[in-house]
This record gives C-alpha cells, structure tokens and sequence, in this order.
C-alpha cells in the first residue's frame, strides 16, 4: 500500500466532494430547472436562408391553442433580428428557431433562461413557456460588427 501523506489525502478527498457537488449541480439545473441543450437542429445554407424557407418568411406560426413555434433569422449589415416583435397570448409555450443569414450572432431572451449562440448554416431551437404578461426584449449577445447594439427586439406577452 502507498503512503500518502494526510494532507496529500484531504486534498485527495476534498477534489473527489468537488466532483459530486458538482455532478449533482448539473443534474439539478437539468431537471428541476429545466436547462435545455441548444443542439443544432437542422442545418441550413446561409446564403439562401432569407430567400427560401421558413426563415426567408420569419415569426410566429400557431400550431395550437397556447403553442407557438417562432423563426427568428438574425442577420448583420442591415444588423437586426428578423422579427423584431413578436406577440403571444399569455400561457403559451413558444419554440423558438434561431440561424443566421451571415456571421455569428447571440440570442438571448430575458426573464427566460434563453441565451444561445446563433451560427450561420445551424438551426438553434429553445423552448420557453410564459405565465406572465409582460415585455420580454431580446438581444444579440455576441458581437457581431458596427451594427450590435441595434441588435435587438421584443416579445409582449398579452
Ligand atoms: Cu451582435
């Protein structure tokens, strides 16, 4: 058997208590504070995603009562998301499609836990639902060129 020294072994231990506080950190944000993977859910051509598609016509599309799915196309020079303004009654759930016309820009939306990236050529999809009226705006978080600051939009809850 080795020696190790004792405090050798506190440090020992105290890395491995890191490791499961940390483990069980991820696996609570992840169940009970429903965090979401923005995995790449379709991939487009960002040279033609604001002519043909879903993007090329970008907003809302009721699906069902209280369920949304929103296409969203950022895009830079002129810098701005592709709607601006989006309205949903209050309770709905809204499944928001995010990609890029050119460079690479962010998404975040506030009083949600929505901040994702939003890359050329990949499709983001986050879900949110909202059970309070409100103005919730949203902005790119990712600079993007001389036009980032106007880069943003809002979504009203009613
Ligand atoms: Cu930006």
């Amino acid at each position: 058997m080795i020696h190790v020294e004792r405090y050798e072994r506190y440090w020992i231990w105290l890395s491995l208590a890191g490791l499961v506080i940390f483990a069980i950190a991820i696996g609570v944000s992840s169940f009970m504070f429903g965090i979401q993977v923005p995995s790449p859910e379709a991939l487009v051509n960002p040279n033609t995603v604001a002519k043909t598609g879903n993007f090329a016509n970008p907003g809302l599309r009721q699906l069902a009562p209280n369920k949304y799915e929103a296409y969203i196309r950022a895009q830079a020079s002129p810098w701005k998301f592709y709607p601006d303004k989006l309205e949903v009654p209050v309770g709905s759930t809204v499944t928001f499609y995010l990609t890029s016309a050119d460079v690479q820009h962010g998404f975040k939306l506030e009083g949600t836990n929505i901040n994702v990236m939003v890359l050329p050529g990949q499709v983001t999809k986050m879900t949110a639902t909202f059970n309070q009226k409100g103005t919730f705006p949203y902005v790119c978080t990712e600079y993007c060129g001389v036009g980032h600051q106007n880069m943003f939009g809002t979504l009203v809850v009613k």
